[in-house]
């Protein structure tokens, strides 16, 4: 199932790459449906963790590879119908950017400087 999985993203990238310019095609860790995937360094690299709620908090959060999350954030992938809004300080204040369902970016506008998200 998961190499279904990545066998249909990169085929989707192939036909999308033109509009969100960022499909992950061999991440290191796949980001499945659902999931909004947040990563520790560009192009979807480095620590990997994943959420599917609102997140009002990053310090206490941490990547896979045990780093915090808080102000480490560099790429995202949203592989979630609902579209997700980042902010640079907790409680979903300070500067914020959106990205949309179903695209992801290799390099975030505020690089390590997120703290919160929430839905749109
Ligand atoms: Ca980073
Ligand atoms: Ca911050």
């Amino acid at each position: 199932m998961r190499k279904g999985m990545v066998a249909a993203a990169m085929v989707a990238g192939l036909v999308s790459t033109a509009l969100v310019g960022a499909a992950p095609a061999f991440a290191n860790q796949v980001c499945i449906d659902n999931d909004l995937c947040l990563y520790e360094d560009g192009r979807m690299s480095g620590g990997y963790t994943w959420f599917e709620t609102n997140d009002s908090l990053y310090s206490g959060n941490s990547f896979d590879n045990g780093h915090s999350i808080n102000d480490r954030v560099s790429s995202v992938s949203n592989m979630d119908h609902r579209c997700w809004r980042f902010y640079t300080d907790s409680l979903y204040r300070g500067s914020s950017w959106t990205i949309q369902p179903y695209t992801a970016t290799n390099q975030v506008p505020h690089n390590d400087q997120y703290s919160s998200h929430k839905t749109c």
